[in-house]
């Protein structure tokens, strides 16, 4: 059985969820918050980042690695397009999403906002916050702007970049911030078609319902909300950071 560590609530995880539930791949979730794992878990992940995709003796880590081994392995229905331009520009837009957008979306929002508070007991930095939604978020959501599909998906198929860039918009919803529809009309629409795809919408359910609680709880709502827990978890109850760890 296929078993990821990491919980939903990361869109690096829900990306590799998202895939296994549209390619019909069973699995076992360990759905822990990074900061929480044990020794066990640095020796999986050594960045100690989630997601980490075990199945046997294979330990893969990075969500696009995973994406892309998933991809390999379970073609069909497909994640990627056929086209080779199009396929090249799709893994752009993942990339784009899980570095950059990632970076404000994620560490200079959620983690910033609910991360720092609920993990780390430090006071979150409002005016950072609101000078990263000034600043760093309008030229994302123009550059998406100018190239998300005006139907569909990116590429044609939905897939890894809109798995990959739909999942940070939910983080940045925990923190109350939602895209403007008249500024960005495009982008929005294109948002709701990809959240409304069943693959994703239950990938949201599971992290929307496991925020509602804190990180120690999770295991047990994320059994009773349907999840298919791992045997064994590597969670420990203090947390700590890791060598990539951006909070402050
Ligand atoms: N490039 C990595 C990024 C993964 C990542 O940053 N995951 C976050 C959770 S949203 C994490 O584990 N953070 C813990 C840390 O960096 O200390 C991927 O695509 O898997």
């Amino acid at each position: 059985m296929i078993q990821i560590i990491g919980s939903p609530i990361s869109p690096y995880v829900k990306k590799v969820l998202t895939l296994l539930i549209l390619k019909g791949v069973e699995f076992e979730v360990d759905p822990i918050t990074p900061f929480y794992g044990d020794d066990r878990f640095s020796k999986l992940s050594p960045l100690r980042r989630v997601p980490v995709f075990i199945d046997g003796d294979l330990v893969l880590n990075d969500s696009s690695v995973i994406a892309q081994y998933i991809e390999e392995t379970w073609p069909s229905p497909p994640s990627l397009p056929g086209d080779p331009a199009m396929r090249a520009h799709v893994r752009w837009m993942e990339e784009y999403s899980d570095s950059h957008i990632g970076d404000a979306f994620i560490w200079k929002g959620f983690a910033a906002m609910i991360v720092a508070p609920f993990v780390f007991k430090t006071e979150p930095d409002v005016e950072a916050f609101k000078e990263n939604v000034a600043n760093n978020i309008p030229p994302i959501m123009d550059y998406l702007e100018s190239v998300v599909p005006e139907e569909g998906f990116f590429g044609g198929v939905f897939g890894v970049a809109d798995i990959s860039i739909a999942a940070m918009f939910r983080n940045m919803y925990y923190t109350k911030w939602a895209p403007d529809a008249e500024r960005w009309p495009k982008t929005c629409a294109w948002l709701a078609r990809a959240e409304a795809e069943p693959s994703l919408a239950l990938a949201n359910k599971w992290s929307d319902a496991l925020l509602t609680v804190p990180a120690p709880e999770r295991r047990k709502l994320a059994a009773e909300i349907g999840l298919r827990l791992t045997p064994e978890t590597v969670m420990q109850k203090t947390p700590r950071r890791g060598p990539m760890t951006q909070i402050g």
